[in-house]
C-alpha cells in the first residue's frame, strides 16, 4: 500500500463535496482507487434583486474547510482538482479582483436570446462554429445579456474565468482557462480549436477576456502562501482536471475499448457517446445534440436532458410546505402509483426555470389532455417514467447520428441511487443498464490528477482502474408493463 493521495472538489448545482482518493496496491500487485467523502455542503441559488446568483465566496469557504479537513483527518493529498457545472463564470478587474457575484445559469436574463442571436448570426453558422445545442444558459447568451443591459462590469473586466478556474484562481492566484469548460461557452470553435473572436465582435463581447485554453491534466500551481498559512497546510498543487463535471463523470465510465453510450445522471441528465472528433452535421444540430470537449482528446456527442431537476424542484416545494419527504420515500410512493397515467416531455422549456414545478407538470398534463397527477407518488411516477422514455428517445437519436447500435447504457452519477429510475430506463430501452459509479465526477476528477502525476497512463488505463475499484449494478429490462405503447404516446409530444 503506497500512498498517492489526491483531493477532489465536485461542485453540483445543489451540493458540493470534497473527496479523498487513495491509490492502493493490493497483494496481487493491482491498483485500486479508494474514495472517501470528507466534506459535503449545500449550494444554493440566491435571488438578489432581478438576478439569480451563486454564492461563490461560500463555495470558496467550504473548499478551504475541505482542504483543512483532509489534513486534519490524516490524509496528505499532493494535489487537488475542481470540477463544477458548465457555462458559468466570474469576471476579474485589472487588479485581479472579482467583479460581483457570478450569475446562475438559470437566471432569466438570457430569455429570448437564443432566437435573437440566431437571427443575427444565423443558426447554422452558430452551430458550425460551436458544435453546441442551443441552450439558453450558454456563456455566449449570458455575456450577450450583460452587453444588452450595458453592464459596466463587462467594460472594466480584464479576464473571464469559468467557475472551476475561478475557484482555482482564488486559491492559487493563477489564472487559467481549462479546455472542457471552454467548450461549453458556445464561443469556442471546435474546428479551429480557438476562441471565436469574430463572433464575439459581432455580439459586442470583448475578446480580451478569454485566455488560451489548457488541457485537462495540466498543473495549475500551488496554493498561495497566504492560503496555505491560513489553513496550516502545505502548498499543495492544483491540477486542471476535466473541470466540467460532465466530462469528469464521463471519464469515470467503466467502459472498455468498444463504443459505448452513457448517461451522466445528476441535476441534469447528459446522454451521449464518446467520439474522436466533433460531429458538426446538420442532423446533429436538428436532433439538438452538443459536441463538448472531453478529457484525453475526446469529444462527447451528448444531449442535455432536464433530468432530476424536475424531482429536486418538486421536493423543494413539498419541503417548503413542511412535508419533508425524503427521496427514498418519494421513490417508494412512485413505485406504488399507477403506471403510465400521465407523461410529460422533460425538455419542455417551461421546466427550465426554478419554482412552481408541480403546477408546471400539472399544466403540461392538462394541455395534453391527460389525467392530472395530484399526489406526490403520481407526480414522481410521472417524472421518472417520462425521463426513462426521454432517455430512449435520446439514445435512438445518438444511434442515428453515429450509426452504431449500443448494447446497453452506462449510468453514472448521484441519480443512479434512484433504483426505480435505473430499472425504468432499462425497461424503456429494452436493453440493460449498467449503473456505477455514483461519485463519477469526483472519481473522474481524481483520475486526471493521477494522470497529471504520471500515476496513470491515459484515459483507457484510468477506466480500467474504475472498473477494478467500483462495483456496477446491472439492471435487465423487464416486460411487465407496455413501455412501447407509452413510448408511442411520448413521441406524440413532438419534440426532438
Ligand atoms: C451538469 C452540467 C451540464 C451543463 C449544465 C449547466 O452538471 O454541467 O453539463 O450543461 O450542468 O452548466
Amino acid at each position: 500500500t503506497t500512498g498517492t493521495t489526491v483531493l477532489a472538489f465536485d461542485m453540483g448545482a445543489s451540493s458540493g463535496r470534497a473527496l479523498v482518493g487513495q491509490l492502493l496496491d493490493n497483494s496481487a500487485g493491482d491498483q485500486t482507487l479508494q474514495v472517501t467523502e470528507i466534506h459535503r455542503f449545500p449550494n444554493h441559488a440566491i435571488q438578489v434583486g432581478d438576478h439569480l446568483h451563486w454564492d461563490i465566496l461560500r463555495l470558496l469557504h467550504e473548499m478551504k474547510k475541505g482542504i483543512r479537513l483532509a489534513f486534519q483527518k490524516g490524509y496528505a493529498p499532493s494535489t487537488f482538482g475542481i470540477d463544477t457545472w458548465g457555462v458559468d463564470f466570474g469576471l476579474l478587474d485589472a487588479n485581479g479582483e472579482l467583479l460581483g457575484n457570478p450569475y446562475h445559469y438559470r437566471d432569466s436574463h438570457t430569455e429570448g436570446l437564443i432566437d435573437e442571436v440566431s437571427d443575427l448570426v444565423g443558426q447554422e453558422v452558430l452551430f458550425q462554429q460551436s458544435g453546441l445545442q442551443f441552450m439558453p444558459f450558454n456563456t455566449l447568451y449570458q455575456l450577450y445579456a450583460m452587453k444588452k443591459a450595458a453592464s459596466p462590469k463587462l467594460d472594466i473586466a480584464q479576464t473571464l474565468l469559468l467557475t472551476p478556474d475561478l475557484l482555482a484562481y482564488l486559491l492559487t492566484g493563477v489564472k487559467v482557462c481549462e479546455f472542457t469548460m471552454a467548450t461549453t461557452t458556445q464561443l469556442f470553435n471546435p474546428e479551429t480549436q480557438a476562441w471565436n473572436s469574430e463572433l464575439m465582435e459581432r455580439l459586442g463581447i470583448p475578446s480580451r477576456l478569454f485566455l488560451k485554453p489548457i488541457h485537462p491534466g495540466t498543473m495549475i500551481g500551488p496554493l498561495t502562501p497566504a492560503v496555505s498559512a491560513e489553513l496550516g497546510v502545505p502548498a499543495i498543487q492544483a491540477v486542471a482536471v476535466g473541470t466540467h463535471d460532465t466530462e469528469s463523470a464521463i471519464a469515470a465510465v467503466p467502459a472498455g475499448d468498444e463504443p459505448f453510450a452513457y448517461l451522466a445522471c445528476g441535476t441534469w441528465s447528459l446522454l451521449g457517446t464518446e467520439m474522436a472528433k466533433p460531429l458538426l452535421s446538420r442532423e446533429t444540430m436538428e436532433l439538438e445534440f452538443s459536441n463538448e470537449g472531453g478529457v484525453g482528446g475526446t469529444y462527447q456527442l451528448l444531449k442535455n436532458i432536464m433530468g432530476l431537476w424536475l424531482l429536486q424542484e418538486c421536493k423543494r416545494e413539498w419541503d417548503e410546505q413542511g412535508k419533508e419527504i425524503g427521496f427514498p420515500e418519494l421513490v417508494r410512493l412512485a413505485e406504488h402509483a399507477a403506471p403510465f397515467r400521465s407523461l410529460i416531455h422533460p425538455d419542455d422549456p417551461r421546466f427550465f426555470s426554478p419554482s412552481g414545478m408541480v403546477e408546471k407538470i400539472q399544466s403540461f398534463c392538462r394541455e395534453t389532455n391527460q389525467p392530472i397527477p395530484q399526489s406526490e407518488g403520481e407526480i414522481v411516477r410521472c417524472i421518472l417514467e417520462s425521463l426513462a422514455l426521454r432517455y430512449r428517445q435520446a439514445l435512438e437519436q445518438a444511434e442515428r447520428l453515429t450509426e452504431i447500435r449500443y448494447g446497453g447504457l452506462h449510468m453514472v452519477g448521484g441519480g443512479i441511487q434512484n433504483e426505480l429510475l435505473c430499472q425504468f430506463t432499462a425497461n424503456a430501452l429494452g436493453r440493460p443498464v449498467w449503473a456505477g459509479p455514483i461519485e463519477a465526477s469526483a472519481i473522474g476528477n481524481m483520475l486526471l490528477q493521477l494522470i497529471a502525476q504520471g500515476k496513470c497512463k491515459d484515459l483507457q488505463e484510468a477506466r480500467k482502474l474504475v472498473a477494478a475499484s467500483f462495483p456496477t449494478e446491472a439492471y435487465e429490462p423487464n416486460a411487465d408493463m407496455d413501455w412501447s405503447a407509452a413510448y408511442e404516446l411520448f413521441l406524440g409530444f413532438g419534440r426532438v
